[in-house]
């Protein structure tokens, strides 16, 4: 995406305004279609209001607006003061999913496609400055083969929409994260970028800042580099440098501190644009079979996650925000994986804060169709890997720009240590690796910290048969042994497998580290059984005590994120209770008995387990 000075995170600064514009918004569910030619662009008519943010499908009680697929309007009024003429004035979405249009005051002036990055839409020319405005936003949630996450929708008897997601999480959209009306200088900053370095006690942070001039003007830039306690450890002056800074304090893991780094754009001595990020001393590096931060061995323990949480689907929530990472504090998890998609940016602010070390990954889940060609394979056609795709060439320009755009977004946060490029991605063919190398250089090319690169392999790819792991700087498993592979009473023999499993990717010798990214069981909060059985509480214990035993056996796996972190909604259907159950915590973030017992496991690893001098 172009690069705008709005699309910087939205703070107030001496030169910056940012102004919420979340509360009941005016919605309207468009089921005949008709929204376009019925001119909703001006006034979506009788609608119901609903909050924004928050996705709209659980607050109904009905099912078609729960299952409702197409697009959905949604409409407020905003004030915009007279003395913002003449500024830059923007609407900041965090995101609008799956895809949106934005108009003001009956002007269409943005589209976006992707429901998980933030895009901003100019409005200077349409603003009624000192006087209302009204925005109107069309969203869409359908799912296809072109874009992310993948799905496809199809049309029931009765002419509604039905999104099929290739995925296991439900199809929540909306308006889900904060708007923002943003007053902004036109001679502004556009980017900031941050590398930090260590070398011995000393530490640098090189810097660049990117600028929009208008043309001719001779500007100036600053940097201020400030200590926690707002001291100006460092200055310096122009668009790129690289500062030493004294008495450097790291960022390390659970234990994070944080400089912040004020870019300044000066004319002849005159304030034109001030920004900050918050910033961390810290390095990632892989080494041989270790991750390291700070040039220490260390081993990520966490979990996959999901925004997702009652009534509010995968709205944006700080009260669950600040509930989860203290829960995780507590469980002594120090990381986590976006699954499946790139989370709210306050969720990296506050990972940045507490020290958590998160895998962001893209939202590329779905690449993989085995049930569709499995129906196609029983009615005589020929299975199509899904790498083999007519639709991939669209589909790959849709994945490096989320994956350019979600680095853009996210490279200068210390919490992101590695960027996940896929989950589950079916990697087996040859016609996958084209593919999986586009996106492994875009995102090498985008990063100025150049982070390792990974994604998430799905059971059925193995140390013979995945394409895309030789790609990966770590290879992250998601294995469901004593799962959906050999669960319950065969636990036993899962295990054997999964020591088998390990055996072969070993005997590989790739010289990489290997992470868990998922593994875990499906379990009812409720549900006791002595002796345990599938879904009971005392099996999900023995579920995770076998893999560990497994994990704790092989020098080079170098971390364990358990699936999920809490229990979340899917679509309905045979395999699911109401969603997924494989939470260590409930929906409503309780502990199951689990909890518990990975409480002691976690809290009695050290953070360096495994690693070289340990052994
Ligand atoms: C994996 C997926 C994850 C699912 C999980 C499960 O990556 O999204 O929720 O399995 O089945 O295949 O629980």
């Amino acid at each position: 995406m172009k690069k705008t000075a709005a699309l910087l995170y939205p703070r107030s600064t001496a030169a910056r305004q940012a102004v919420s514009l979340d509360g009941m918004w005016k919605f309207r569910l468009d089921t005949q279609g008709s929204g376009i030619v019925d001119g909703w662009k001006d006034g979506i008519g009788p609608a119901d209001t609903i909050p924004v943010p928050a996705s709209f499908q659980d607050f109904f009680t009905d099912k078609n607006s729960r299952e409702y697929t197409g697009d959905f309007w949604y409409e407020t009024e905003f004030f915009v003061p007279p003395e913002r003429k003449g500024k830059s004035v923007y609407i900041r979405f965090g995101s609008v999913t799956h895809r949106g249009t934005v108009f003001v005051n009956g002007a269409e002036i943005a589209r976006h496609e992707g429901g998980f990055l933030p895009f901003a839409a100019d409005i200077a020319k349409r603003a009624n400055y000192g006087g209302s405005n009204r925005l109107v936003v069309k969203g869409n949630n359908e799912l296809s083969e072109t874009n992310l996450p993948v799905g496809r929708t199809t049309s029931l008897p009765d002419g509604r929409k039905a999104a099929k997601p290739y995925f296991d999480f439900f199809n929540y959209s909306g308006i889900q994260r904060p708007v923002r009306l943003l007053a902004l200088p036109k001679t502004a900053i556009t980017d900031l970028s941050l590398i930090p370095r260590l070398n011995g006690d000393k530490a640098e942070l090189e810097y660049a800042v990117e600028t929009l001039v208008e043309t001719g003007e001779e500007m100036e830039a600053r940097l201020s580099v400030l200590d926690e306690e707002g001291r100006i450890v460092v200055e310096a002056q122009g668009a790129k440098g690289v500062l030493a800074i004294p008495n450097p304090r790291l960022w390390k893991v659970r234990d994070a501190y944080l400089y912040r780094v004020w870019a300044r754009l000066y004319r002849n001595g005159e304030l034109l644009d001030e920004w900050y990020e918050d910033s961390g001393l810290r390095t990632v590096e892989i080494r041989g079979t270790e991750l390291l931060l700070n040039g220490e061995s260390v081993y990520l323990k966490g979990f996959g996650k999901h925004e997702d949480a009652d009534l509010i689907g995968r709205g944006y929530s700080l009260a669950h925000i600040k509930r989860d990472f203290e829960l995780m504090k507590w469980i002594g998890a120090n990381s986590f994986r976006t699954s499946h998609y790139p989370y709210a940016e306050e969720v990296y602010l506050m990972a940045d804060r507490e020290g958590f070390l998160v895998i962001d990954e893209a939202p590329a889940v779905g690449l993989f169709d085995t049930t569709n060609n499995a129906l196609d394979t029983v009615r005589g056609k020929k299975k199509v890997p899904f790498f083999d795709k007519e639709t991939l060439p669209e589909l790959l320009e849709t994945h490096l720009k989320a994956v350019q755009d979600m680095i853009a977004r996210d490279k200068n946060h210390p919490s992101v240590i590695a960027w996940s490029l896929f989950n589950e991605p079916e990697d087996t063919s040859e016609t996958a690796i084209p593919y999986f190398k586009a996106v492994f250089d875009a995102a090498l090319d985008s990063d100025p910290q150049k982070r390792p690169r990974t994604f998430a392999v799905i059971m059925f790819s193995r140390p013979d048969t995945s394409k895309g792991c030789q790609f990966s700087d770590f290879i992250c498993l998601n294995r469901y042994y004593g799962w959906y592979v050999l669960g319950g009473c065969d636990i036993d023999i899962a295990e054997q497998a999964l020591r088998s499993e390990l055996d072969g990717w070993k005997a590989q010798h790739l010289n990489k580290p290997f992470m868990f990214t998922e593994y875990g069981a499906d379990t009812d909060s409720g549900l006791h059984k002595l002796p345990s059985v599938q879904w009971s509480q005392e099996y999900q214990i023995e579920a995770l005590e076998m893999n560990h035993r497994v994990f704790d056996a092989y020098d080079f796996i170098k971390g364990e994120q358990v699936w999920a972190f809490a229990d979340f909604q899917t679509g309905e259907g045979i395999h699911r209770l109401d969603g997924n159950k494989k939470g260590i915590f409930t929906r409503q973030r309780q502990p199951k008995a689990a909890a518990f017992y990975l409480k002691n496991r976690r809290e009695s690893l050290p953070e360096n387990y495994k690693s070289r001098s340990n052994i």
